[in-house]
């Protein structure tokens, strides 16, 4: 039987490294008696982190898909990895989930990678909870770490549970929802007790704002409130259920996940307040690429969102996909809408880590996992045929470290190919990259540990050598003023000669613009048959350049007379007349070199700033401005040249001892001149 719609809870776990979030997902599984025993992240035994590199690093790296059930209802849990590396999957898993639980150090509040996550889900508008862990650590404090999340984000947080002491003396917790204390116990599930008599007071007052959190989260319990100054039990949670749906508030609880604590109260509110995915929207794109909106519901026809495939080593191709509408059972035929692909269900399962749990049926809103789907990937929609909508894909950031690779040896270049192409196809934030113009294969991705440990991964699997450098920039070429030439392509050789005159007028054009090509010849000074041959010559010309070899953009070409002769001439010779008389024009137009210049957005500990800054101006950059995010977290957004970021993602956190990030993206080419240029154009000649 499958679980309804209303029965289920889809939560994303996610926050900045190191915050407890694996630990957090095993002790739930520990305490509703899936695992008798949790283990610690550090043994590499954990649910959650079950892949070799996350064993071998004692980081999370993939989002795990893991499950509990609480008071008649399924809690999935996506456990994401914190670094900003492998942000891809953090997207992914909150793109899926209806509420994201943000996990928060109690002693070191929000982290850089957790104020970077919140305004992703601020602009996903995503229901949050946030769950303050690792109180039972020296120097761990509740209201220190509230008072932190209200300085740094724009949210109303509200308590719904409080901590019962804190580092050596860490007890428990007192959920306020129910009144009561959820006691540590020696190695084992915690115990209810009475709240401690020294905390009655506090409690109290922390209660009467939890229910006047709740009546504001409610527009008919204002009333209410107001004349009775409270709320039945059944009303606080409806109130609270409204405000959390709504982003009009943000329920915090707190406790110690090592030590399985703090997290019955924390279900209770998952349970009590937390979103089911009943009625939630989700953004659809039609074939004309209009947006709108279905609700997730079980009274339609079938259709799900692919949100991760995986390769599992015994049952092959994994597709993770969360169901929006109807159900899903062993006999539903469905179709990949991107490949126009009938597709059938082989077996479902729903997961603990990596192992594989067989359903008979998924309903609308939840997580299921389907194997031997051979067209599936991220992002793709299965539906009935007769719907021909996709659901809105993933927004991901662009990739901050690029590298050029290729096997040491040249037979290993095929096999190198294929394995990339597989990360590529379940790792939207991995790009594998022929650049033509500087024959290079260039892999990109979030981070200098995003892409090592796949091009590690590959080399052991693969057995084969892999070598990686600095790839090259992919410089452009320009002229700066017009200029006219004339050239005449002759050539007698024994029977047939070749005859092509070309006079052309080139001019610069707006950047970004590229080319452009006019015909002015009036009459019939050229036939009409060769214009194709002198246009082919512009674009060669142009693709080859004329500084340093680099493509050459933003010219304007008008072709203003020529000379033709009635044997000699072909589209060849006129193709080659044309090329020549580009080149000649442009030496005389002022040519430049252009560099890509990318948009940063750097995010820093205050104490950094100095250091940050002048980096920056060092690598040539222009600071546009600053941000104080709250805190002591500063964001920094510049403009800087490309060639001087090719490490930064290495440099920024030796810089910040490993603290500071950023996101980076193509803004403009801007030109470049006297040593820059000049050592551009010898390394070009070098070559
Ligand atoms: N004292 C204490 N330590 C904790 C608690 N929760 C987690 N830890 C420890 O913190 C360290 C990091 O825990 P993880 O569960 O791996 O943290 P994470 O957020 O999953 O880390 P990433 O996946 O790398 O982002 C481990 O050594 C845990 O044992 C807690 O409540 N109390
Ligand atoms: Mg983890």
């Amino acid at each position: 039987m499958s679980i309804s719609t209303e029965s289920i809870r889809n939560l994303a776990i996610v926050g900045h490294g190191g915050t407890g979030k694996t630990t957090f997902v095993e002790n739930l599984l520990f305490l509703t008696g899936v695992l008798s025993r949790p283990e610690q992240v550090e043994s590499g035994k954990t649910v959650s982190d079950y892949t070799d590199e996350e064993i071998e690093n004692k980081i999370s790296i993939h989002t795990t898909l893991t499950h509990v059930n609480w008071r008649d209802c399924k809690v999935n849990l996506l456990d994401t990895p914190g670094s900003s590396d492998f942000v891809g999957e953090v997207v992914a898993a909150f793109r899926t989930a209806e509420t994201a639980c943000v996990i928060i150090n109690g002693k070191a509040g929000v982290q850089i990678e957790t104020i970077k996550l919140w305004r992703r889900l601020v602009a996903r508008q995503r229901p949050r909870v946030v769950f303050v862990n690792r109180m039972d650590e020296e120097g761990a404090n509740f209201e220190n770490a509230l008072a932190d999340l209200s300085q740094k984000f724009d949210s109303s947080f509200v308590p719904v549970t409080i901590p019962i002491g804190s580092g050596s003396d860490y007890r428990g917790v007192v959920s306020l929802l129910d009144n009561k204390a959820y006691l540590v116990t020696d190695g084992g599930k915690e115990e209810t007790a009475d709240i401690p008599a020294e905390m009655q007071d506090q409690v109290a007052e922390a209660r009467s704002a939890l229910i006047e959190a709740a009546a504001e989260g409610d527009d008919d319990l204002v009333a209410k409130f107001l004349e009775e100054e409270t709320l039945t039990e059944e009303e606080v949670v409806r109130g609270l259920t409204a405000g959390v749906r709504e982003q009009k508030l943000v329920p915090v609880a707190c406790g110690a996940a090592l030590r399985a604590s703090g997290l019955s109260a924390f279900l209770n509110m998952v349970v009590g307040v937390c979103p089911s995915p009943s009625g939630m929207p989700e953004t659809t794109v039609d074939e004309a690429g209009a947006e709108s909106s279905v609700e997730i519901s079980p009274d339609q026809p079938f259709s799900a969102l692919c949100f991760k495939t995986s390769i599992d080593q015994f049952s092959g191709k994994l597709s993770f996909v969360k169901l929006i509408t109807g159900k899903l059972n062993s006999d539903t035929e469905f179709f990949n809408v991107r490949e126009g692909k009938k597709e059938k269900v082989s077996k479902l399962y729903t997961a603990q880590g990596k192992k594989l749990e067989e359903l008979q049926e998924l309903n609308a809103g939840d997580i299921g996992i389907l194997t031997k789907v051979a067209s599936a990937k991220t992002n793709d929609t299965f539906s009935t045929p007769d719907r021909r909508f996709t659901f809105k894909p993933l927004a991901l950031p662009q990739p901050v470290h690029a590298v050029a690779i290729e096997g040491a040896q040249k037979k290993d270049e095929d096999k190198l190919g294929e394995a990339l192409h597989k990360v590529v196809e379940e790792d939207l934030t991995f790009q594998v990259e022929f650049n033509g113009e500087t024959k290079e294969t260039v892999v990109a991705g979030m981070g200098e540990l995003h892409i090592n440990m796949i091009l590690d991964k590959i080399r052991e699997n693969q057995k084969i050598e892999v070598n990686t450098r600095v790839p090259k920039v992919a410089y452009r070429e320009t002229i700066t003023k017009p200029a006219e030439a004339t050239y005449r392509h002759k050539k007698q050789s024994g029977g047939h000669g070749q005859f092509g005159e070309v006079s052309i007028k080139i001019r610069p054009l707006e950047r970004g613009e590229q080319y452009q090509f006019d015909n002015l010849i009036r009459g019939m000074a050229v036939s009409k048959g060769y214009i194709p041959g002198i246009e082919k010559g512009l674009h060669e010309a142009m693709s080859e350049g004329f500084v340093a070899g680099y493509p050459a953009v933003d010219i304007g070409t008008e072709l203003l007379d020529g000379k033709e002769h009635s044997v000699d001439s072909s589209e060849m010779a006129f193709k080659l007349a044309a090329k020549g008389a580009l080149r000649d024009a442009a030496s005389k137009a002022g040519p430049t070199l252009l560099e890509p210049i990318m948009n940063l957005e750097v995010f820093i500990e205050e104490q950094y700033l100095g250091d940050v800054l002048s980096d920056l101006t060092g690598r040539r950059g222009r600071v546009l401005g600053q941000e104080a995010l709250g805190g002591g977290i500063i964001s920094i957004k510049a403009q800087v040249p490309q060639a001087e970021l090719m490490r930064y993602s290495i440099d920024l956190r030796s810089i910040t001892s490993g603290t500071g990030s950023f996101e980076m993206n193509f803004d403009h080419y801007s030109p470049i001149s006297g040593k820059i240029a000049d050592d551009v154009i010898k390394a070009a000649q070098a070559e």
